[in-house]
């Protein structure tokens, strides 16, 4: 899962991606510069923890969540289609996480002018939608020159003139690509094309300390947090920040609670399989097929795919171990179009 933090110079994306990492890279203004700081975390899951406990294996293994601080998307810098580098890391996003400036703080500088969370918000979304705009606009004339000279594949040329003047209509009337359905077909004439319309995106507000979140209501899910705080305690030896946030009244950081909304804005779910050797938490999609997980795990188990072994985590917690699931049934074979749910606990057997 790899998610991009986005939003104008001094929202407060590096110390976001600070909270959210652990990490400590320096937060600077950078307005205008294109900025890229990578990191890959492990989800928490407090059922690897349970599984990790009960099989007592070498190796536990997290899911991961890479997250990507990526500045240098100002307000028309969209103009002429974003810089190639940018573009470049936005496409291998899967998500967007827009952060959105709400507290005040007279040392820090307001690129706009004044706080405005709301057209923040909308400005970036016209960011964005400009972008597609003109790589769309820009992918249409190419068509037409093809056409022109000829030779080309004529039935695909047709194909894409029809796929890219469909997404031009949404564009040009302001709406995002997020809603237009695409075929499986068409999937692929989009492959390697960018289009950051259509990736999910979060709407993060950072606040002050202490400060009441705005009401603020989009075609998109929205979080708040106060992020400078959240930065400083995730920077904490862990004794301390427990220490720190029973004093502020903090249960849970948003960190986490951020993870979890990622997970349902990607529309993702783990799965787990244990062992003496390794307990580990893979991301699949919701609703993929047992084939689809074990490529997840290795291509070979998809190609060689048999059978799957699986048992809810649920079930293997409440009965104890593996041998007690399979004696009360619990534990199925289930074939290459078995639907995997959050927290199946699965083994694949294959031929490779
Ligand atoms: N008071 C306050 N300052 C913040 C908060 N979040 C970020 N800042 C400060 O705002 C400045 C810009 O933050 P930074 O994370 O570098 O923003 P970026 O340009 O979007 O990466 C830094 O001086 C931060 O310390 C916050 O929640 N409250
Ligand atoms: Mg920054």
């Amino acid at each position: 899962m790899k998610l991009g933090i986005i939003g104008f110079p001094q929202s407060g994306k590096t110390t976001i991606f600070n909270a959210l990492t652990r990490g400590n890279a320096p937060t600077t203004a950078s307005a205008g510069r294109i900025e890229i700081h990578t990191a890959v975390v492990d989800v928490p899951d407090t059922r690897v923890d349970k599984l990790s406990a009960m099989f007592k294996p070498r190796k536990t293994i997290y899911a991961k969540v890479t997250y990507a601080d990526i500045a240098g998307l100002d307000s028309g810098s969209a103009k002429t289609g974003f810089a190639g580098p940018l573009l470049n890391q936005l496409a291998q996003m899967e998500g967007l996480i827009h952060v959105v400036r709400c507290f005040v703080d007279d040392n820090v500088p307001l690129p706009s002018g004044s706080l405005d969370p709301a057209r923040d918000i909308a400005s970036m979304n016209g960011e964005l939608l400009l972008n597609d705009l003109i790589a769309v606009e820009r992918k249409l004339e190419r068509l037409v020159e093809e056409r022109k000279k000829g030779g080309t594949d004529k039935v695909l040329n047709e194909r894409q003139t029809a796929l890219f003047s469909r997404l031009h209509e949404v564009l040009s009337a302001e709406k995002p690509l997020r809603g237009v359905e695409i075929s499986a077909e068409e999937e692929k004439l989009l492959s390697g094309f960018g289009l950051l319309t259509r990736k999910p995106i979060l709407i993060l507000l950072n606040m002050g300390e202490g400060q009441a979140q705005p009401d603020i209501h989009v075609g998109a899910p929205v979080i708040g947090l106060q992020g400078k705080l959240e930065m400083e305690i995730a920077q904490l030896p862990p004794e301390d920040a427990t220490m720190f946030m029973s004093e502020y009244g903090i249960t849970e950081l948003s960190l986490n609670r951020m993870i979890s909304v990622s997970y349902d804005l990607l529309d993702q779910q783990s799965f787990f399989t244990v062992g003496e050797d390794e307990v580990r938490a893979w991301t699949t999609r919701r609703h993929a097929t047992a084939v689809e997980a074990a490529g997840e795990i290795h291509t070979d188990l998809a190609h060689g795919f048999v059978r799957a072994e699986v048992v809810a985590y649920q079930d293997l917690i409440d009965l104890g171990g593996m041998t007690e699931a399979k004696a009360k049934g619990k534990l199925r074979l289930e074939g290459k179009e078995y639907i995997v749910k959050d927290g199946d606990i699965v083994h694949i057997r294959s031929s490779l």
